[in-house]
């Protein structure tokens, strides 16, 4: 958000309900964050994570202008998204955890996290891929007449994919009711976007697919929630997909096993200073929507929320030897 009065107006806008709700969503997805990054080391969660502190701006903000019947699709980082679409936490837990109240009943993992019902997608790890899927999603919504919109998250890395061109051609071709998030933390895995973007923007590229695009500040949850706000709103309103790209950053590895020696202290501790839960906590607080007690019992439900969900986990059974195959071919009959 640019400047204070602009700021004000924003949340004015939102409203105490729904921008406390955002606060919680952040913190619930940091507080999950750092419990998992202790559990991983402690080596009890299975395969590996690839954890979201630093970007919960970006998955709260587009995910609380999203309505019910909305999909999204994520990436191998989806803890944020799937916390921020409402999946509940013990459910994503158990599924870290391999168990069989996970979200896919403990056979995807981390990187697999999704529950149709809840209006998102089973995450799909590999580097833009979701995007297509998307667009193919959004161009059902449009045959069936539903005033339903997909939005793809995906990274800066999905930009230089084939299925990154592919997906936002289509989409803009068909004017579909998508959204395509960029989420540009600067690097993919430990490679820096400098050595492999030339242009300054990734929403630079929408121009060549015909798009509308928009840029947004991936620390901030209000400025990410009004611009994808427009953006939903536009796609609903038939017209047509937007790129949106969210500035932000990761605090940690590219996932656990990456000790992150590539990025300079100089560059961690400018992004910190910006973090997305105090700037958050600022802006509530000036606006008289959030007191010091208030901030206090919110973290406090949201830690008893993760214990909770870790423990749910934990008591949880694996699932049973005969149901390793349940799930990988259709029951239905096809015509051949
Ligand atoms: C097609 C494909 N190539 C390589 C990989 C291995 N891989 C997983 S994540 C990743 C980096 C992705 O970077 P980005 O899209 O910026 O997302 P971020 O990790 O920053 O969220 C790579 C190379 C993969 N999963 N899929
Ligand atoms: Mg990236």
């Amino acid at each position: 958000m640019s400047n204070g009065s602009e700021a004000a107006e924003v949340l004015e806008r939102i409203g105490a309900e729904r921008a406390l709700g955002m606060y919680t969503k952040l913190v619930e997805i940091r507080r999950f964050e750092e419990r998992i990054h202790f559990l991983f080391l402690e080596g009890n969660v299975p395969g590996t994570v690839h954890q979201y502190i630093g970007q919960e701006a970006c998955a709260v903000g587009v995910c609380s202008a999203l309505s019910e019947g909305d999909v999204i699709a994520s990436t191998h980082r989806p803890h944020g998204h799937a916390i921020a679409r409402g999946l509940p936490m013990r459910s994503i837990a158990a599924e870290l955890y391999g168990r069989a109240t996970g979200t896919a009943r403990g056979k995807g993992g981390s990187m697999h996290l999704g529950d149709l019902s809840k209006g998102m997608l089973p995450a799909i790890a590999t580097v833009g891929d979701n995007i297509p899927i998307v667009a193919g999603v959004a161009l059902a919504f449009r045959l069936r007449h539903e005033p339903r919109v997909a939005v793809s998250f995906f990274g800066d890395g999905a930009a230089n994919e084939g299925a990154f061109h592919e997906g936002l051609n289509c989409a803009a071709v068909y004017n579909l009711p998508a959204v395509f998030v960029c989420e540009n933390n600067l690097y993919g895995a430990s490679t820096s976007i400098q050595k492999v973007v030339k242009v300054e923007n990734i929403a630079d590229r929408a121009a060549s697919y015909g798009m509308r695009s928009d840029i947004g500040d991936g620390m901030d949850v209000f400025d990410v929630y009004e611009r994808a706000s427009n953006a939903i709103g536009a796609a609903r309103g038939n017209g047509g997909p937007t790129l949106l790209e969210l500035k932000t950053f990761r605090y940690s590895g590219h996932s656990r096993r990456d000790p992150n020696n590539y990025m300079a202290k100089e560059e961690k501790s400018y992004w910190k200073a910006r973090d997305p839960i105090a700037l958050c906590e600022a802006a509530l607080s000036k606006c008289g929507f959030l007191k010091p007690k208030l901030a206090a019992e919110i973290q406090a439900s949201v830690a008893k929320e993760v214990d909770e969900a870790i423990e749910f986990a934990l008591q949880s059974p694996f699932p049973e030897e005969q149901e390793l195959y349940d799930g990988l071919y259709t029951s239905i009959e096809v015509p051949r």
